[in-house]
């Protein structure tokens, strides 16, 4: 397998940490996000995934699957241990329903091209920019930390094993962290991202900070 990937990128670490959970290496494709001439904008890197986004997943039967959460379920197709989703209907729906909390509606609203696009058409500044992603990044995590409380019964955030509602909050809680976010704000949170970090397969693979 192959990855196209960025190491500061939030949606490549949800993959990352899923392979290292499995025990699965893929070899790293690099691709540049940042800036008006990153790769991801480019026609090259367009021609493999149309949205100009990593991660993507090229497999070993040269199929290229597009986001992070097909390509999180499709590892845990392929490799079932340990398995990534809870054992009720009920638990793997809540746990989605997390990962998309995450994933649709506070991620999205996020990486790179969002910024250049609210600058280039809108004149928004550099404070302007990170006000909106502490808008929607504190908006989000809270609804986040309701929806883990109200069904939480085991030491993660869907019982006790990690599971993709893990996988999903893990790297936006650590860029949450380093928007200036206090993790304690969300207690729930807090606690589960405390015990991941003692997870190596969580702790190795955390989005690298922005340089
Ligand atoms: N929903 C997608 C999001 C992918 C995404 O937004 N990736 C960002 C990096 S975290 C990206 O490639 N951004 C390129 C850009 O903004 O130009 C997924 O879960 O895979």
């Amino acid at each position: 397998m192959k990855l196209y990937q960025n190491e500061i990128s939030s949606a490549t670490s949800r993959v990352r940490i899923a392979l290292a959970v499995k025990g699965l290496t893929a070899e790293a494709l690099p691709v540049t996000i940042l800036g008006e001439e990153a790769e991801s904008r480019q026609a090259g890197y367009r021609s493999v995934n149309p949205q100009g986004l990593v991660p993507a997943l090229l497999t070993d039967s040269g199929v290229l699957i597009t986001q992070s959460l097909a390509i999180v379920e499709y590892l845990d197709e392929v490799q079932p241990e340990p398995p990534l989703l809870p054992d009720t209907a009920e638990d793997r729906a809540h746990a989605r329903s997390i990962a998309l909390a995450i994933a649709a509606e506070i991620h999205a609203l996020l990486p790179p091209r969002i910024g250049l696009h609210l600058r280039a058409t809108f004149q928004a500044d550099a404070d302007a920019i990170a006000a909106w992603g502490r808008h929607w990044v504190g908006e989000g995590m809270a609804a986040v930390e309701t929806m883990i409380a109200g069904r939480r019964k085991g030491v993660y955030a869907v019982g006790d094993r990690p599971s993709i509602a893990d996988i999903f909050l893990f790297p936006q809680a650590i860029s949450a962290r380093r928007l200036g976010f206090d993790l304690a704000r969300w207690p729930h949170i807090a606690e589960i991202v405390a015990k991941l970090e003692t997870i190596p397969a969580f702790q190795e693979n955390a989005p690298a900070p922005r340089k």
